[in-house]
């Protein structure tokens, strides 16, 4: 059976790259993963604490909000549960932000999602990857290599964060990176929550045009 895509989506078999700013070139010395915000204490991971973790492996469908949708892509990777479960959340904690690289900024980029919908096995940070045209391999370093979240399919894309460098732990959902210049706070493809207000569309946003 095919699956569905959502409305206003057309499928690449491609992995089209899209971000702001640079490519963040990994460093295993100065790389960290920061848990902070609402619990009890802050944690600083190194590279080993994080790839330490157990490891999750899921095949999941990619929206981006400019329109290409890439089903069934196979990632290893760490769920963002067993971040979860290294903290002490205050009460009432229901959302994050994750945070990623720009430019030389490790905390320039951030998206917003409810925690709710995250525990399952289709809310990974990952680092390897499969589909049916590619054997296993590393996530590259434009795609977000060391570490990149890749949301479940009910959010777009922007959602996943590449070069990922923490998780804030929020009461009140806050915007991110996209959400402060227009777009979406619950971004779910499948209603085409693309934009906050439809009439007022952002600019700035610029979309690959390899893939179709
Ligand atoms: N750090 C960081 N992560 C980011 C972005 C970015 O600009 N910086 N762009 C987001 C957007 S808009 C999309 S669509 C996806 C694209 O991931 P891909 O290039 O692996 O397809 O990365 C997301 N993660
Ligand atoms: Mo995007």
């Amino acid at each position: 059976m095919s699956k569905q895509l959502p409305p206003g989506q057309m499928e690449t078999k491609k992995w089209p790259i899209l971000h702001e700013g640079d490519v963040y070139q990994f460093n295993e010395e100065t790389w960290d993963f920061h848990l902070f915000g609402a619990i009890e204490k802050k944690k600083v991971l190194t590279y080993e604490d994080v790839i330490a973790l157990p490891k999750t492996t899921q095949t999941v469908d990619m929206h981006c909000v400019t329109t290409w949708s890439k089903f069934d892509t196979t990632f290893e990777g760490i769920a963002l549960r067993e971040f979860v479960s290294l903290v002490d959340m205050d009460p009432g904690v229901n959302y994050i932000r994750i945070y990623g690289y720009l430019d030389g900024d490790r905390f320039g980029y951030s998206a917003n999602l409810p925690l709710g919908p995250l525990m399952g096995d289709d809310a990974l940070f990952v680092y390897r990857w499969k589909d049916s045209k590619h054997d296993w391999e590393n996530i590259s370093a434009k795609h977000g290599y060391p570490l990149r979240f890749v949301p479940p399919e009910t959010f777009y894309l922007w959602k996943g964060t590449k070069w990922v460098s923490g998780i804030e732990f929020l009461k009140e959902d806050k915007p991110g990176y996209w959400e402060t210049r227009g777009y979406s706070m619950s971004a779910n493809p499948f209603k085409e929550e693309r934009f906050a207000n439809p009439d007022d569309l952002p600019s700035g946003y610029e979309g690959a045009d390899e893939w179709k």
